[in-house]
């Protein structure tokens, strides 16, 4: 049986990022539910993200999204990031809510619009300088909505021109993380629809270029630990966007879909060295939280990969390799079952209190008063930048 001290140790270890377009308003085409008491600005959206870290104890980075956090002075928001704890993460980019990118960004046919798409990537490259970021993660709207559009082949062809260009302006410990999504915007052709193409563009690149899995971009009832396995044995994933999907993008809570998928996928990292700090991995959230309260959403979202990731370090990967060497599936299959089936609740419950954490991070965030502090004082809340 794995050992529970080296359990707590790697448990100890995990870092989780929370992006900050989780603590704004968001929502569907439909309709954006606003809530009382969502950040008004940047810093207002690091301040809620350090009552995660606060009460998880490992959720201290936060992605940006550029523009939607927008600052005259990176510097100056690392700092306030600093004070209370936390560190900025991946700079997200956005080549898709702008009307030149109609017909896509990167990959678009106009070389004018191309350019203003890298004109951005690289704007987020100064700003990783200014707030020490490491992660530039880019997901490309691009593609087409019917047969015969554009050249698919020509686009990937732009896209591989622009992400050198990218590529080149990287620091020696930045890296370019590059992101898959199967469909939507675009529905007939989609430029980086899977982490084959993205895998093949970052081959190209160079070691600091590296594929995100998000666990919501894929289609149904594919195996996602499968191309996690397939990408830490080629060294190239960058990390996660974690959600949960029932149907598409859904972007619902990360473990609440499919616990036992969250499970396969972390069971794979583990075997796979990629809870290992040498790997690399960033384990990122990518959310948003339309109908239920947005910091408790967060808090539960770290939760729940945190208990999948204590269930994976309990599989006994000795009695699964004796199992697998023997031939014997019921056995080897019984192995993961086991793990996966373990009540780890106790266990984190009691990691925290060694910790000095409240061992209910969603009753201690309630009883903290911060929720009823933020609805006080803040007044007109910020879109996410979604749904508006
Ligand atoms: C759009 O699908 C998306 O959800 C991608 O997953 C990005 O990571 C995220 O938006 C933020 O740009
Ligand atoms: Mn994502
Ligand atoms: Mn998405």
């Amino acid at each position: 049986m794995p050992d529970i001290a080296a359990v707590k140790a790697a448990l100890s270890s995990q870092r989780i990022e929370t992006p900050s377009w989780g603590y704004g308003n968001s929502g569907t085409r439909f309709k954006v539910f606003a809530q009382a008491g969502v950040p008004r600005t940047p810093q207002e959206k690091l301040d809620d993200a350090a009552k995660v870290h606060e009460f998880t104890g490992i959720a201290p980075k936060v992605s940006l999204h550029i523009p939607w956090d927008k600052v005259d002075d990176y510097a100056a928001l690392g700092a306030h990031a600093k004070e209370r704890g936390l560190e900025l993460g991946a700079i997200n980019s956005n080549t898709f809510q702008d009307d030149d990118f109609k017909l896509g960004s990167v990959c678009h046919p106009d070389p004018a619009v191309r350019r203003k798409a890298v004109e951005h990537l690289l704007e987020c490259v100064d700003i990783m300088d200014a707030t020490g970021s490491k992660d530039l993660k880019l997901w490309f709207a691009d593609g087409t909505n019917y047969p015969g559009q554009d050249d698919i082949v020509a686009r990937q062809d732009r896209l591989a021109e622009s992400l050198a260009t990218v590529y080149e302006r990287l620091g020696d410990d930045q890296r370019l993380l590059l992101e898959y999504k199967f469909f939507e915007p675009a529905f007939y052709s989609t430029d980086v629809p899977d982490w084959g193409t993205s895998y093949l563009q970052c081959l190209k690149l160079g070691d600091k270029a590296q594929v995100v899995v998000d666990t919501g971009h894929h289609a149904p009832g594919t195996n996602i630990e499968f191309i996690v396995a397939l990408l830490l044995r080629e060294k190239k994933l960058g990390g996660f966007d974690f959600n949960s999907r029932f149907y598409a993008d859904d972007d619902l809570m990360v473990g609440s879909a499919d616990p036992f998928q969250l499970f396969r996928i972390l069971h794979e990292v583990a075997k796979n060295g990629g809870f290992e700090p040498e790997t690399n991995v960033a384990f990122m959230l990518d959310q948003c939280h339309n109908i239920e309260a947005k910091i408790p959403a967060v808090i539960r979202s770290v939760m729940n990969v945190q208990e999948a990731t204590a269930k994976a370090l309990l599989v006994d990967r000795e009695a699964l390799s004796a199992a697998q060497a023997a031939g014997d599936v019921l056995a080897a299959n019984a192995v993961v079952m086991d793990a996966y089936n373990t009540d780890v609740r106790p266990l984190l419950a009691e990691w925290r209190e060694e910790r000095g954490l409240n061992p209910d991070p969603v009753a201690g965030y309630a009883a903290s008063g911060w929720q009823e502090r933020i609805v006080a004082e803040r007044v007109g809340g910020e879109q996410a930048g979604w749904g508006a």
